[in-house]
């Protein structure tokens, strides 16, 4: 998969590639990750890249012309087919769906905003689809840029063990995480849950399911709310909440 990411902090991309996963299947020749750089395309003395709003306001916008050049020398590095998707507080919350969608293509072009945001006629005429996080302000489209990448390249065939990747499509799928422990047995006063310690390993599954479903009802009442609990799925549920 060939990714490219249209960005005016290119040092700050690439470090998604310097690290972990992401790094190990950059490592293997499964992703390749660029950047250009909307700088490099202005064309007065000053290499401007933002002026100031139509209308008035705070702050900046990205000018049309350096960010479509770029885009356009970005597009010429990417598979045909590759979408360009442009990360903005305006866009549809990203999640789990987005990511295996993505993890399909040949590539893919990412377009991050800083400022105010990028002028308007230019998302209409080049850009396929917006993402967001979330709710909450960030600085630029650069730190979600990365958070999608890190999300879709571990989908990719050859990037993770396949002990991970069994379990990404497990039972417990749709539902947060169950509690964790490593050694010691006991720590700070805390023990780790008898049943853990048992061998009994469909008593252990069970354990598993059913903290995964109690926290999330606790925790994530929406994750839940999307289920249809069987009956026995529902006791486990009761048992945990009258605990
Ligand atoms: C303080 C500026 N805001 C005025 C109401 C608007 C604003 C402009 C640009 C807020 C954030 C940004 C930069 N954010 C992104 O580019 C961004 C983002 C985000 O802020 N939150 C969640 N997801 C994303 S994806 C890109």
């Amino acid at each position: 998969m060939q990714l490219q990411i249209v960005t005016l902090f290119p040092d700050m991309v690439r470090t998604v590639a310097d690290y972990g996963v992401v790094g190990r299947a950059v490592d293997r020749g499964i992703v390749s990750l660029q950047s250009t750089n909307p700088r490099d395309f202005a064309a007065d003395v000053h290499r401007t890249v933002d002026d100031r709003p139509y209308g008035g306001g705070p702050g900046m916008v990205m000018k049309y012309k350096p960010v479509a050049a770029a885009l356009k020398a970005a597009r010429d590095e990417v598979p045909a087919g590759s979408p360009v998707v442009c990360l903005s507080p305006q866009g549809a919350v990203f999640n789990q769906a987005t990511a295996q969608r993505f993890a399909a293509l040949p590539g893919m072009v990412f377009l991050a905003g800083r400022y105010e945001g990028i002028d308007e006629r230019l998302i209409e005429a080049e850009v396929d689809e917006e993402l967001s996080l979330g709710d909450f302000v960030l600085s630029g489209g650069e730190i979600a840029a990365m958070a999608v990448i890190d999300a879709v390249v571990r989908l990719l065939p050859g990037v993770l063990g396949d002990e991970a990747s069994a379990q990404q499509d497990s039972f417990m799928e749709g539902l947060l995480d169950h509690p964790h422990y490593t050694r010691p047995e006991e720590i700070a006063g805390r023990r780790v849950p008898e049943v853990l310690l048992s061998g009994d390993h469909a008593r252990i599954a069970k354990w598993r399911y059913q903290q995964a479903l109690g926290r999330s009802f606790l925790r994530r009442p929406d994750l839940v709310a999307k289920l249809d609990l069987n009956d026995e799925q529902q006791k486990l549920l009761d048992d945990f909440l009258a605990e």
